[in-house]
């Protein structure tokens, strides 16, 4: 079976599906195409926190109507040193700004009712898709669905396909440079109808490991503790998360803890990933197609959306104004924003967590690092202006400054 349209989209996930929304809506014809079900992609629990810039794409894509009635605006974060609770005033120290917490999941469903709702083309459990004539002027997608191969012409092909997706696998390896760090433990998260045990978000950097108290709404929460690699979940019965989450939070926040069966429970490793060039003649990617980051700074699903808004302005300035001086800068300006949420990530981990070959010295500069930010106002500032993400202003600057940068050889050895 044939198609023709101006934009394919790889991935039903945050970002294709904000994408195509963003195009449709400046009139340009797009296609989605995803390998999992419907019910598997609502269901999949992860992001919780949303930058105010992501809010704002996602009001311009006309599906905010119930993030704005449901979603938990949040002025501040706390922060734990080994159970004792310290703010961040979100608010006071950015001029204004928050951030609000709604689901992914949450997300995704306005996403998806918003296109099937105008009878938009969304294919789900699409097998053997893959990316064909990319640097030509006629690149194309295949995909079987149910048995029937299909192939999809079109103008250019946006891969939001996630990190094991085959958009940024059909970018040649001689083309693709990729940086990588992986952190030897995990997050365990449990998902409970219970009432959230504060107001804000707790990060907690405690002895005994990182734990993270966050929430889906007042009566549903979301914890994760940090646990080796090597952990299995049936070495976790709730009981046990919940002791832990109650040590490593603390007394304060523990006493206010309130204690329910698991609803979803799993592991994540933790990464962080970075794919450089998000380009490839006419494949553009975008979200974790293109990069990871530890969870730690809430921040995978904000970049997403932000590479979206990026990737659907340059794409609507070719085909409105016939322009493609956007398209040419997209790569540059993406990974600019890309690479400072990839450091306040990288950091935040590694000021929160207990890594396994940490001694005496390096917990001490974290306690030190941790009391910095506790006593000094210009410390909790630089915390909470990353957190609510940077102005696109100050990411603006810094495009190209890192991308096709030859990283110096290293020295070579003296015979
Ligand atoms: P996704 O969500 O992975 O979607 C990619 C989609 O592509 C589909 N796909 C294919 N489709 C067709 N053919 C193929 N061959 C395909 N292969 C894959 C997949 O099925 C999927 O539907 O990527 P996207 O859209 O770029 O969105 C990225 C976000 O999902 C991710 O960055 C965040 O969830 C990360 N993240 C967080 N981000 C935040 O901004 N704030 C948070 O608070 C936050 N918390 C988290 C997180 C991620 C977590 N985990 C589990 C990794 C907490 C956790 C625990
Ligand atoms: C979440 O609620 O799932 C969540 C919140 C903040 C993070 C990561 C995950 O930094």
């Amino acid at each position: 079976m044939q198609h023709r349209t101006q934009v394919a989209i790889i991935g039903a996930g945050p970002a294709g599906l904000l994408l195509s929304q963003l195009l449709h809506k400046a009139g340009i014809d797009c296609f989605v195409v995803e390998r999992k079900s419907q019910a598997y992609v609502e269901s999949r629990i992860r992001a919780g926190v949303l930058e105010q810039g992501t809010v704002e794409l996602l009001d311009r894509a006309g599906v905010s109507e119930r993030l704005h009635r449901e979603g938990l605006p949040h002025h501040g974060v706390q922060m734990a040193l080994d159970g004792e609770l310290f703010r961040i005033d979100l608010h006071g120290l950015t001029g204004g700004k928050s951030v609000t917490v709604y689901g992914q999941t949450e997300v995704t469903h306005d996403l998806i009712l918003a296109h099937q709702s105008r009878g938009a083309n969304l294919v789900f459990e699409a097998d053997e898709v893959a990316l064909h004539d990319l640097t030509t002027d006629r690149p194309h997608v295949t995909f079987t669905r149910e048995g029937v191969a299909h192939r999809l012409d079109c103008d250019y092909v946006a891969g939001c396909d996630g990190y094991h997706g085959p958009s940024r696998a059909s970018i040649p390896a001689d083309v693709l440079r990729v940086f990588e760090r992986v952190y030897p433990f995990g997050w365990l998260g449990i998902l409970a109808d219970v009432p959230p045990c504060d107001d804000e978000l707790i990060y907690s950097n405690h002895h005994r490991g990182f734990a993270l108290a966050s929430m889906r709404s007042p009566t549903r929460s979301r914890y994760y503790v940090q646990v080796p690699l090597t952990e299995r979940l049936e070495d976790w019965p709730d009981e046990r998360l919940w002791d832990e989450l109650a040590l490593r939070l603390g007394p304060e926040a523990a006493s206010r803890m309130t204690r329910g069966p698991a609803i979803e429970k799993s592991i994540a490793p933790l990464r962080s990933f970075v794919a450089e060039p998000m380009r490839h003649g006419r494949l553009f990617l975008a979200g974790d197609a293109a990069h990871i980051v530890p969870p730690t700074g809430a921040k995978g699903l904000n970049l997403a959306a932000a590479d979206v808004g990026l990737l659907a302005e340059a794409l609507i300035s070719r085909f409105l104004d016939r322009s493609e001086a956007a398209l040419d800068g997209y790569s540059a300006r993406a990974l600019a924003r890309v690479w400072m949420a990839e450091r306040f990530s990288w950091w935040f981990t590694s000021l929160t967590h207990r890594f396994p070959e940490m001694d005496d010295f390096a917990r001490r500069m974290q306690v030190a690092e941790l009391s910095y930010i506790r006593a000094s106002r210009a410390a909790q500032a630089v915390v909470a202006e990353n957190y609510v993400g940077l102005p696109t202003a100050l990411t603006t600057r810094l495009a190209g400054r890192g991308e096709a940068t030859p990283l110096p050889a290293p020295p070579r050895a003296v015979a």
